[in-house]
């Protein structure tokens, strides 16, 4: 068959919305890597012949259950979790689990297939999976956290395992929450093994786990600079979120000599002048992990700060920014105002923050501008460590493991620029390049296994 006769990117899309009814953010995911996927494909007739972005795009399963659960006044709580396993042509599927009442199907797919390009770019045998519910752990009680975590797991238990599926944590899922879900897997199968990654260091977990997103998404955006001769250093940076990313790349980026100017929560941000310091980012870590409390108590505790409610923060001026929320929080206008005001590098922390629109104009300004998949596979390749050392039984020392990360980066930033260096100029388009060189991986491999 002629290339010519395969159907087109606009079609190809439309398929996927008809498809997938009520789920814009997979369309949307999966529309911003056919874009560049049926550029790349037009002369390679083997990838049309076998349909691979069209298998890609259609998860290998998707699970859904309840969860029910009873809360501290003896209220019956009945939450929908999912496990969405997308693809393990490279490796057992691997990917976290979000709490959250944005939760949705539509959301765990988009994640799911996003996770498996990422999860190729990192160099490592891991497939792409994700999961999660639409419980809120906001205001909730240890123990009702510790009764959802256990009564979920006494359904997904069944699903997973260190050479099926491994799940981590992702937005509302942290060291307790994995804690709870790991004691349950053990007690219900009796097998003590790397089912979950993100553990505490008592019972498997690696050093730099926690840390490894954020500062992940910082040395990428680091070696971004560096292709044009610049650095983090005396550079101000506009920060989104105030989570295990968002601390984390605050940390590094002022580590390297940045000024971080802003944090945030779906409450708001806070706008401090003079800059952080390590001092300010523990107090946060301290408010976010220990006292779950809000943002915008930083600006009471810290003065000549200030919290603008209600607000995202791409409207402060800056050099630099990394969005480490959520979905969809950095919009065509605001793509528009950070590129108005001199931003001359977006290094997204979080999973697709940045709608089409602002993908689009980003692209088109020619700045240094890192998708998801990319700058924060730092986290999900420390969690490849740890499953290689729990198969292993061993624990790695934290110099090797920040090595280890540091050199991680670094090949997903050279396979971004092999695959997408803009012929004649020295413009990387690093959006191209991730989808290129992620897709290659997973498509050759399953070439390889024939029609499945
Ligand atoms: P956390 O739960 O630690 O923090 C999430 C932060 O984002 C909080 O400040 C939260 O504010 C804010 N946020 C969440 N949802 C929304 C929303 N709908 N609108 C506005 N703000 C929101 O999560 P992480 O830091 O782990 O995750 C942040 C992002 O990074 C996510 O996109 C996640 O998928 C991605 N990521 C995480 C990795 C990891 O290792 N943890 C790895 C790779 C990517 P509030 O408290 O008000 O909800
Ligand atoms: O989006 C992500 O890459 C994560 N939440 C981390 C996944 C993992 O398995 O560590």
């Amino acid at each position: 068959m002629a290339v010519t006769d395969h159907v087109d990117l606009n079609t190809f899309v439309e398929g996927v919305r008809k498809r997938n009814p009520g789920q814009p953010e997979f369309v949307q995911a999966v529309q911003e890597v056919a874009e560049d996927i049926f550029d790349f494909m037009q002369d390679k007739e083997k990838y049309h012949k076998a349909q691979i972005l069209r298998r890609i795009a259609e998860p290998d399963r998707v699970i859904s259950f309840r969860v029910c659960w009873e809360d501290d006044k003896g209220n019956i709580r009945v939450q929908r979790a999912w496990r969405v396993q997308n693809n393990n042509a490279i490796g057992p599927y691997k990917g976290g689990l979000r709490f959250h009442p944005s939760v949705t199907e539509s959301v765990l797919k988009f994640l799911a297939f996003e996770q498996t390009f990422k999860n190729a770019l990192t160099g490592l045998p891991m497939g792409g999976g994700k999961g999660g519910s639409n419980f809120n752990p906001k205001g909730k009680s240890d123990n009702e956290v510790m009764r959802f975590c256990q009564s979920l797991m006494t359904e997904l238990y069944r699903h997973i395992g260190a050479d099926v599926d491994v799940p981590a944590g992702d937005i509302g899922v942290g060291g307790r929450e994995i804690g709870y879900m790991f004691g349950q897997y053990k007690r219900l199968t009796n097998v003590f093994e790397g089912v979950l990654t993100g553990k505490g260091l008592e019972y498997g977990g690696s050093l730099i786990r926690t840390e490894a997103t954020g500062y992940g998404a910082t040395y990428f955006l680091q070696n971004m600079l560096k292709t044009q001769g610049k650095d983090i250093a005396g550079h101000t940076v506009v920060i989104s979120g105030s989570g295990n990313v968002a601390t984390h790349a605050a940390e590094k980026c002022t580590q390297l000599g940045g000024k971080v100017l802003t944090l945030s929560d779906s409450e708001g941000f806070i706008y401090d002048p003079a800059g952080m310091t390590q001092e300010k980012i523990d107090w946060v870590k301290e408010l976010k992990n220990k006292r779950r409390g809000r943002i915008s108590e930083y600006a009471k505790e810290f003065k000549g700060s200030e919290f603008h409610a209600g607000k995202t923060p791409w409207g402060v001026k800056c050099d630099l920014a990394l969005p480490c929320a959520t979905q969809n929080e950095l919009l065509g206008p605001d793509a528009d105002t950070l590129l108005n005001n001199g931003c001359i590098a977006v290094s997204e922390g979080a999973n697709m923050p940045t709608n089409l629109e602002g993908v689009h104009k980003f692209k088109a300004a020619n700045i240094l501008y890192a998708p998801g998949k990319a700058a924060n596979a730092g986290g999900v390749a420390v969690s490849g460590l740890e499953m290689s050392q729990n198969s292993a039984r061993i624990s790695w020392k934290e110099e090797e493991l920040q090595r280890l990360l540091q050199d991680i980066m670094s090949g997903i930033h050279e396979r971004c620029a092999e695959y997408g260096g803009k012929p004649g100029t020295k413009v990387i388009d690093y959006v191209r390049g991730a989808n290129i060189a992620g897709f290659k991986k997973v498509a050759d491999a399953m070439l390889a296994y024939g029609i499945t």
